[in-house]
């Protein structure tokens, strides 16, 4: 089994996965909880240790601020890790009840694009080069404001923030179709981003995150679309069944995962060079969060890794022959391919342990900082 395309592919795990969280009916807190970004780091560490692919953390500002940005950073080195995408937040402030970089008022967009500009000298001093921008602003009643002023607006806002990034700094423009707002949405689909990235200029790129598309969306077909306007700059990979579930990757739908993943082999976008960012964006319930995150990023492998067995020229040759049922067998053959033990084996020639989620329990980890952390808040989703 050839499994070689997975040398150099990596994942982003996001710092809020750790952190205590629940829904809008309950957070739960539990023992050991990271109390601040430095343990944040810490946790997520403990999923790159034990399966070699997570070698970035995404921060989220202003829930991860701390007073040092090159001690942090010097935190995670030392763990072996690095700081990826800086998440701006536009969600948790009063001011932004009616919007924020769509705002009808100014100063409050002012507001807005400063906390970006603020993100940007996080990134410079964290070595981060992706900003990225999920934007919450929306309307809830039709005739609330104007739809083409608020994209006017936000055109405007955002090319303030692009024209103060650096060279080798990229936007990362994530779309969402429903909630906080549910008339709509003002970057609520692909198009949308990818029109305000073509008027911005190369360094923007759209953010697909799995769980913001109406409910049966061919998200492949985005992915592949994306990919042919050089534009996909990232992941947000979780799993739904509803909403906006953010459950573990690839435990909803397996198929729709290892699809995605199609598309993205076939493209030749899971190698480094191609500057998509693989990312996570979960918040674990109820279930533990550290085995959780691996359990997600072993996921992503295995699809990745069975999108990886596709034979490219058996497909190619039945869709030129117009065998539908024998193009779409080769697709299954690869999907139905058991890769546990043959991913496992890799693991083991680098050094790695064969069951990621045992070996991380074995290491006592989750007993010991269930000890050592007690006092002081616990950070969570939000804090
Ligand atoms: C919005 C979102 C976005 C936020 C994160 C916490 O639903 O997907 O990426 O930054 O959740
Ligand atoms: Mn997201
Ligand atoms: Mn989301």
């Amino acid at each position: 089994m050839n499994l070689d395309g997975l040398d150099g592919f990596t994942i982003e795990v996001p710092s809020w996965a750790y952190g205590n969280s629940g829904t809008r009916f309950k957070v739960f807190t539990r023992p050991g909880g990271p109390r601040n970004p430095y343990e944040k780091i810490s946790d997520a560490a403990q999923v790159n240790r034990v399966t070699g692919l997570a070698n970035r953390v995404s921060l989220h500002i202003p829930w991860d601020l701390v007073g040092d940005w090159p001690d942090l950073r010097a935190h995670a080195d030392k763990l072996g890790v690095r700081i990826g995408a800086i998440n701006s937040n536009l969600f948790q402030d009063d001011d932004y009840r009616l919007g924020s970089l769509c705002h009808p008022d100014a100063a409050v967009r002012r507001k807005a694009v400063d906390h970006h500009l603020q993100c940007l000298d996080v990134m410079r001093q964290t070595g981060s080069t992706d900003l990225k921008i999920w934007l919450p602003d929306g309307l809830n009643y039709a005739g609330q404001d104007s739809l083409r002023g608020r994209q006017d607006r936000l055109a405007e806002s955002l090319r303030t923030i692009y024209d103060a990034m650096d060279d080798d700094h990229r936007m990362l423009l994530e779309y969402k179709f429903f909630e906080p707002h549910f008339y709509s949405m003002d970057v609520p689909d692909w198009g949308t981003s990818l029109l305000h990235c073509l008027a911005l200029g190369e360094k923007a790129t759209v953010v697909l995150d799995t769980g913001h598309h109406a409910p049966g969306t061919n998200i492949e077909f985005i992915v592949m679309q994306l990919i042919r306007q050089n534009r996909l700059g990232a992941f947000d990979f979780n799993s739904r069944y509803y909403a906006d579930d953010d459950l573990i990757v690839g435990s909803a739908d397996p198929f729709q995962l290892f699809r995605i993943m199609s598309e993205i082999v076939a493209a030749g976008a899971h190698r480094p060079e191609s500057g998509v960012n693989f990312m996570l964006d979960q918040c674990h319930n109820i279930e533990e969060k550290i085995p959780g995150q691996i359990r997600s990023v072993l996921n992503v492998e295995s699809a990745l890794a069975k999108a990886l067995l596709v034979d490219q020229e058996a497909l190619a040759a039945a869709q030129r022959a117009g065998d539908v049922l024998g193009a779409h067998q080769v697709l299954m053959d690869a999907y139905e391919t058991d890769v546990r033990s043959a991913l496992a084996d890799r693991r083991e020639a680098r050094g790695l342990p064969r069951d990621p989620v045992r070996a991380f329990q074995a290491t006592g980890y989750a007993e010991s900082v269930a000890a050592e952390r007690v006092g002081g808040t616990q950070a969570g989703w939000g804090a």
